[in-house]
């Protein structure tokens, strides 16, 4: 009888960040997680995926904490499983480029503080805009032992997205250096069998592993990650089932599950899974109560493969029209929306590209007059300050956006200067960690706010300590 090869899938969880981060707007607390650390650790994850993206600001903004205080008490829970984090390339977790010293900077921290895996990516797919945060942690693992850098690439539709770019795009990811690749589909547009053929392509273009990272807002989700494992996909990423489906992942039991006894067995316990199952059921039912979690992004929301528009960005293109008195505009805003992206270049519409293009659509319709008002956005783009995209620019709109200035052509990068050291001297008077200098590069005013609340938070108690003991404040 031949024998059959077996192929375990591996499962990197979702719940801790992109999960939450999809359903409930990032807001779940520290205090809610840490207590199923230990029993998530037995699982046998390939990783949990639990930091970057959003929730770093939601800590710092909403629930006032601190995001490597988070990050080190995972660390402390985790003892065996990988913790792995989103990066969006230059721009860090922020929206805008930084300078690299700040990228190998945070690389460093995140890996010092706990994390294992950075999954990396730009909004324009350009490999130029990675290069500094991948050698940055190859370099940490030369250093220290620790520290992988997975590639993600944005994955849309359109002409210049052929099954030779993603193959050839996953040759030069493995040239660059990469441990893995993802692809990425923010928006749910990878459909079973083009995941079929997607797959098939990438697995000639590298040998590497090959993680298939999608949401489940178009209702194809677990279809698509079972035709990409069929196709060889190594990796998978899901939701445990309360904080899965709708604009989230597939549910991790349906997946285990699903492969269970053929050869992609996951070999992940399901009575395990079903006991963490039951810890996050009352979280998702304390949001539904309190009306963070909307039953509307729970179901499928076809859309957005009419469309080809994430439902993050169908969201708010209806509060954006709601503001203007002009949601009668909504379906000429979404034939906009594509003609725009053509005119930036075709690109992916993820973080930040996505709002850039939404909202320059918008502005084309309301105001009668196709790029009579140009965002600083738009034009920043069309100065190729974001990078290069796959197509080129429709040079009347470049014209008409940033005249005769010269466009960028280098990586963005090359022409900004080290930017630490202002950094640290903006904030010395509040810094009290290493990592602090780098909540307040990315997002200034909230960490500021934050460092406040932090100090206040202490006086008080410093207040009450000396009133007991000494009846006297301290000057
Ligand atoms: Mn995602």
């Amino acid at each position: 009888m031949a024998e059959i090869t077996k192929k375990p899938v591996k499962i990197t969880e979702t719940v801790l960040r992109d999960a939450h981060q999809s359903l409930i707007a990032t807001r779940m607390t520290t205090e809610e997680m840490l207590p199923i650390v230990e029993k998530m650790d037995k699982v046998g994850y390939h990783s949990v995926e639990c930091w970057g993206g959003a929730t770093f600001d939601a800590c710092l903004r909403f629930l006032k904490e601190d995001p490597w205080v988070r990050l080190r008490k995972f660390r402390e829970g985790f003892k065996n499983t990988k913790l792995q984090m989103l990066f969006r390339g230059q721009n860090i977790l922020g929206y805008n480029h930084y300078a690299d010293d700040v990228v190998e900077y945070f690389v460093e921290k995140s890996i010092a503080n706990g994390i294992d895996i950075i999954r990396i990516f730009d909004c324009f797919n350009d490999l130029r805009n990675l290069e500094t945060c991948v050698n940055a942690a190859k370099r940490e693992k030369e250093r220290s032992g620790k520290g992988e850098a997975q590639i993600a690439l944005a994955y849309t539709l359109g002409d210049a997205y052929t099954l030779d770019y993603w193959r050839e795009t996953a040759r030069r990811i493995e040239e660059m250096g990469a441990d893995s690749l993802c692809i990425k589909d923010m928006a749910g547009l990878l459909i079973p069998y083009e995941a079929d053929r997607l797959v098939r392509a990438l697995r000639e273009g590298t040998k590497i592993p090959i993680d298939i990272h999608t949401h489940y807002t178009s209702g194809v989700a677990s279809m698509t990650l079972l035709k990409s494992i069929e196709a060889g996909a190594d990796i998978i990423d899901t939701a445990i089932s309360p904080f899965a489906m709708g604009t989230s992942q597939a549910a991790t039991e349906v997946m285990v599950k699903t492969l269970e006894g053929t050869p992609y067995d996951t070999g992940l316990d399901l009575n395990l899974l079903s006991e963490i199952a039951d810890y996050f059921r009352p979280i998702q039912e304390k949001y539904l109560a309190n009306g963070r979690l909307s039953p509307k992004v729970m179901g499928v929301n076809i859309k957005t493969l009419l469309y080809q528009v994430p439902g993050g960005m169908l969201s708010n293109l209806v509060s954006q029209l709601k503001e203007a008195h002009a949601e009668d505009k909504y379906y000429d805003v979404l034939e906009e929306i594509p003609r725009v992206r053509k005119d930036l270049g075709e690109p992916p519409l993820v973080t930040p590209s996505s709002q850039i293009v939404g909202t320059q659509a918008v502005l084309n319709v309301l105001q009668g007059e196709r790029y009579k008002m140009i965002t600083k956005e738009t034009r920043k783009v069309l100065k190729g300050e974001f990078g290069k995209t796959i197509k080129p620019f429709n040079p009347e709109v470049q014209k008409k956006a940033i005249g005769d200035e010269e466009p960028i052509t280098c990586r963005p990068a090359d022409l900004i200067a080290p930017q630490l050291e202002n950094y640290r001297k903006e904030i010395k008077d509040y810094i009290r960690q290493d990592e602090d200098v780098l909540s307040y590069a990315l997002f200034p005013q909230v960490a500021m706010d934050f460092f406040k609340y932090r100090d206040a938070q202490d006086k008080k108690v410093d207040e009450t300590v000396s009133d007991k003991k000494n009846k006297s404040y301290p000057v």
